[in-house]
């Protein structure tokens, strides 16, 4: 190895030269390695004087060079390092605003939240917790709760797992298409229509207007309310003095009837008392739930009524008192009807045992009723919501999408029967809005507005339906020119209106109010005004159970004709239902009048003074009615309730963008009130 000492011993002439030495030699010197800090001072001093002059200034001069770049580059470079620190952590605060730009890592999380509570709170998954103590003014004011501390907690966590939920509905409607539907001239926000249907069974939706309605100045009850009042007291007068805790009064003979046995009129009736401020009675009702009504009973039930009056009543008035009382009962109740739906096509059978849990259909036939299988939904699918058990809605829907793609139909309009075992429709050919086909065309569309209008097939179904309506069923009478639904049977057309049919306006107007198109409210101010002269047009201003129009102008010949099997009255309810709705949203007063009319007429001819009202068997005949000794659940159910929503003037009585009625005029949330 070359080394500087050694070339210097070596070549007299000296010569200038640089040259670094690293040889074990020079490091380890005479005395041998020694690691020492005094020893290594003094190795370096002394190699530092053996270079010349020259290079020595050389080495200074480098370092000096090194010192002042040193210098320099730190001072000119530091701020753009600073800055880049800086904006490396802004950027973790703030999304940069580059278009399509989409960070991995969203650079903004929602506030932390705890995985678990969101887990436990996703409204698809988790039972509904009870709903927020009602602010239902006008039930007994003692009854109603005030929120707890509990609830408001529930609400908190309800808010925090609505972040979540908005950003996988944000998400979702990205990737989902907006789609619009359009059916002859019903054109539907996509908003209001962009899912299939679906089973979602969701947390509960808190009007947020809520607080706000309680603010507000009560509306004070006005005479005909008082009336309605007086009437329902009377009614309830007859049923607690000799029909307590049964199904039916027989108001004539003191007495009662039975159907289930399970105290029918008392459960029809219990939202009624609520909304019309009856806290007495309410009490008086409740205690007997509380204590008497069991469904472990080897009774025979209709599925259909008793899906209607009994859970479709319990789950209304728990929504409205808040009292987890009725939602115990409408589950029990709930899973006690579950049998029907066991059998080879899913369609389910008519009656249940509700004790032993079996099903069958009638003893002559194995079909069902249309429309007794396609009106249990509204029922069902919020039992399913309240409890967070989707068999409920699983079985209805079920039943609903088969329907749905059956063949059978004309122009959307149904059959009145279908086989449970094939599935199919049987008994084809006829086609009404009357008995066995009714309530069908009426839940398609409250089904629809009860989930958010988002259940296109329901939508649509209904919306065909309507235009069958026009081209096969609408006629117009002589000499008054009303228009009427008649029915079809194998071609042939019928001038033949059920009372049952005056249900129709009511929900067309519903319809309209909800952005359908604005002739199916022209058409349910025509039917309306039919609805009406079925009363008006009859000598005790009562309607019969069923009416004939004329089609050719007769003189002497009213526009309806009653046939002798016909001309009962039981006290029903759908024409002041669709009153009700038309004064709703109309703001007419006449339809109000209409509806005093008829009050005053009930209470003529149908009123016992012993206490209850009467179903009659001849509405043509004012001195003799022929009282039948009956008196219907519906009719403190419904007619009574209706009419009492009829003559008020506040529109926050059940509000018809938070509630939609079944069809036993029993409200139930909307689930994602507009
Ligand atoms: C009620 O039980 C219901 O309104 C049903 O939809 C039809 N019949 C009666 C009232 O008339």
């Amino acid at each position: 190895m070359y080394s500087a000492a050694a070339a210097a011993a070596a070549s007299p002439p000296r010569r200038d030269f640089i040259s670094i030495t690293l040889s074990p030699e020079d490091a380890v010197g005479a005395g041998g390695y020694n690691n020492s800090k005094a020893w290594r001072r003094r190795s370096c001093w002394r190699k530092w004087k053996q270079l010349s002059r020259l290079q020595r200034s050389v080495i200074l001069f480098l370092f000096a060079f090194l010192a002042v770049c040193g210098v320099i580059s730190y001072t000119s470079m530091g701020e753009p390092w600073k800055s880049v620190t800086n904006k490396s952590l802004d950027d973790q605060r703030t999304e940069p605003e580059i278009p399509g730009l989409k960070l991995a890592n969203p650079a903004v999380l929602p506030a932390p939240q705890k995985a678990d509570a969101n887990l436990g709170n996703y409204p698809e998954l988790s039972p509904q917790k009870p709903p927020k103590p009602p602010h239902v003014r006008r039930g007994p004011s003692n009854l109603q709760i005030k929120p707890s501390r509990r609830d408001v907690r529930l609400k908190t966590r309800h808010d925090s797992s609505r972040v979540v939920e908005e950003v996988v509905q944000a998400d979702k409607e990205e990737k989902t298409e907006k789609s619009v539907i359009s059916w002859r001239g019903a054109v539907i926000e996509p908003d209001q229509s962009t899912e299939p249907p679906s089973i979602k069974i969701k947390e509960p939706e808190k009007p947020s207007s809520v607080e706000a309605e309680d603010q507000k100045e009560p509306v004070p009850i006005n005479e005909r309310q008082m009336a309605v009042i007086e009437a329902f007291r009377h009614a309830w007068k007859g049923y607690k003095d000799f029909a307590w805790g049964h199904d039916e009064l027989k108001p004539l003979s003191k007495s009662y009837s039975e159907w289930f046995g399970l105290g029918l009129t008392l459960i029809d009736a219990l939202d009624t008392m609520w909304i019309l401020g009856l806290k007495e009675e309410f009490e008086e009702a409740r205690k007997w739930v509380a204590n008497n009504l069991v469904f472990d009973k080897n009774v025979d039930v209709n599925l259909f009524e008793s899906t209607i009056r009994i859970l479709g009543g319990l789950l209304s008035t728990y929504h409205l008192s808040g009292d987890s009382l009725f939602l115990e009962k409408a589950k029990d109740i709930g899973n006690r009807l579950m049998p029907a739906f066991k059998t080879p096509s899913k369609i389910p059978y008519s009656d249940v045992n509700i004790g032993r849990g079996t099903a069958h259909p009638p003893r002559w036939t194995s079909d069902s009723t249309v429309a007794e299988v396609t009106s249990i939904q509204l029922e069902f699918r919020e039992l399913s919501r309240l409890t967070g058990d989707e068999k409920f809605q699983k079985a209805v829907d079920e039943v609903m999408k088969h329907v749905h793609t059956l063949s059978g139909k004309n122009d959307g309009l149904v059959p009145m029967f279908i086989n449970t075992n094939s599935g199919q429709f049987t008994h084809l050919g006829v086609y009404t809005l009357g008995a066995r086909a009714d309530s069908y065309y009426e839940y398609l569309l409250k089904q629809w507005i009860q989930g958010g209008k988002k259940e296109n097939e329901l939508l649509e179904d209904y919306m065909r339906a309507i235009e069958g309506v026009k081209k096969h069923l609408l006629q117009r009478s002589q000499p008054k020119k009303l228009t009427f639904v008649g029915e079809l049977a194998h071609g042939h057309f019928s001038a033949k209106m059920d009372h049952l049919v005056c249900f129709l306006p009511g929900t067309l107007a519903l319809g309209a109010h909800n952005g359908l198109t604005a002739d199916h409210m022209k058409l349910a101010e025509a039917l309306i005004e039919t609805c009406y002269q079925m009363y008006a047009q009859v000598e005790t201003g009562l309607s019969p159970e069923i009416v004939h129009f004329n089609l050719h102008a007769q003189k002497g010949h009213k526009d309806v004709e009653i046939k002798p099997a016909d001309r009962h009255n039981l006290l029903r309810p759908e024409t002041v239902e669709s009153l009700f709705y038309m004064y709703r949203f109309t703001g007419d007063k006449k339809y109000q009048d209409w509806g005093w009319e008829i009050l005053q007429n009930f209470n003529k001819y149908t009123r016992v003074p012993t206490g209850g009202y009467t179903s009659i068997n001849n509405v043509q005949n004012p001195s003799n009615p022929e009282p039948r000794d009956k008196m219907e659940s519906f009719f403190l159910g419904e007619t009574l309730k209706y009419m009492f929503l009829l003559f008020s003037d506040d529109v926050d009585l059940i509000n018809l963008d938070k509630y939609v009625f079944n069809t036993e005029a029993h409200p139930l949330p909307i689930w994602a009130p507009a």
